[in-house]
């Protein structure tokens, strides 16, 4: 059961809606850019997964940590990430968060708590487990939160990382975004269980299932996970049930989802939803809706030019800020 929207001031309510439709339009408009030349590499959207990244993040602190995934645009965009950095970092140049070094799959911004993008499913796992260790070890009141899929949740970092947080007590909480799909392999061919939240039960914490469609059932799931963390009363598992729109990277068509199953869950499109519910209870006016996207058409806009006017990384910079140079020298 969702939050009523009703208990919710105007306010909050509309900031809900612009990062979602930021999200959304963020990644269609990476898409076009990606076709037509401007970005190199992989782009997996996180086009109808937005509630999630927006829901849990709206119930957490600035000084609260969060990690991410391959499929991570959406949850830098939730915690308050800048577009025009992020559209530099993945055209690939010197403006860009991680001056072209992280790319999609490994942006970073630590001075938001975005412990990072990550191509390695699971891995984010344990890195928030870890960051949720020194936030207690600080005596700090700081919550991590980590988010990632379906199929990692068959990775040993899961499992290993759930334990350990458990019997310590650590202030984490594990966001399973199940989009019922580990790349192309559906659920039902890659685990035995339906209800991934079922896997709290073996680490002896709180297991809950959310509607990754609704940003309010997300923030209200996760306010109570943090608030259960902040006391000391250690971890929650929340699944997410939740569809990705398209394919598991730009480029792939889907083609293993049937039309029905693309349709119904289209019909529980995150965004179109709040949409109806909010005029539907006349909290907002249609126009409000409509500026706050003419707004983010402005932004993104202003993004992509100010990413395609950022000069290229100098080539000289190549081993700055890594780790093993030639002949496993450091450079950092
Ligand atoms: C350790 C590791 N194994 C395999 C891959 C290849 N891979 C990339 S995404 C992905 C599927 C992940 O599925 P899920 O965790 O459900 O996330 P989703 O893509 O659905 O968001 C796989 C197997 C990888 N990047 N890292
Ligand atoms: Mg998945």
């Amino acid at each position: 059961m969702s939050l009523p929207v009703a208990k919710l001031e105007e306010e909050k309510l509309l900031e809900l809606y612009r990062k979602m439709v930021l999200i959304r339009r963020f990644e269609e408009k990476a898409s076009e850019l990606r076709q037509a030349g401007f970005i190199p590499g992989f782009l997996h959207p996180y086009i109808g997964q937005e509630a999630v990244a927006v829901g849990t993040c709206a119930a957490l602190e600035a000084s609260d940590v969060i990690t991410s995934t391959h499929r991570g645009h959406g949850h830098m965009l939730a915690r308050g990430a800048d577009p025009k950095r992020m559209y530099a970092e993945l055209y690939g140049r010197q403006d860009g968060y991680n001056r072209a070094k992280g790319g999609s799959l490994h942006m970073i911004d630590t001075e938001l708590g975005f412990l990072g993008a990550n191509g390695i499913v699971g891995g984010g796992i344990p890195l928030a487990t870890g960051a949720a260790l020194q936030l207690k070890l600080k005596g700090s009141k700081g919550v991590a939160v980590s988010f990632f899929g379906d199929g990692a949740t068959n990775q040993g970092s899961f499992h290993e990382s759930l334990n350990l947080a458990s019997l310590w007590k650590l202030p984490v909480i594990f966001v399973c975004e199940n989009n019922l799909y580990g790349e192309f392999t559906p659920q039902d061919k890659h685990q035995p269980i339906r209800d991934i939240a079922r896997r709290a039960d073996s680490y002896a914490m709180t297991g809950v299932i959310a509607d990754g469609n609704d940003a309010l059932d997300m923030l209200r799931v996760t306010s109570e996970a943090a608030g259960r963390a902040r006391s000391g009363e250690g971890p929650t598992l929340v699944e997410a049930k939740t569809y990705r729109h398209r394919g598991h990277y730009e480029g792939d068509m889907g083609r293993y989802r049937s039309a029905h199953e693309v349709e119904e869950w289209m019909a529980k499109d995150p965004i179109l939803n709040l949409e109806t519910e909010l005029l539907q209870d006349s909290r907002v006016a249609q126009q409000d809706l409509d500026g706050i996207r003419n707004d983010i058409e402005e932004q993104l806009d202003a993004a992509a030019a100010f990413a395609e006017g950022s000069p290229h990384p100098d080539p000289g910079e190549a081993l700055e800020d890594v780790f093993a140079g030639p002949n496993g020298a450091s450079s950092a």
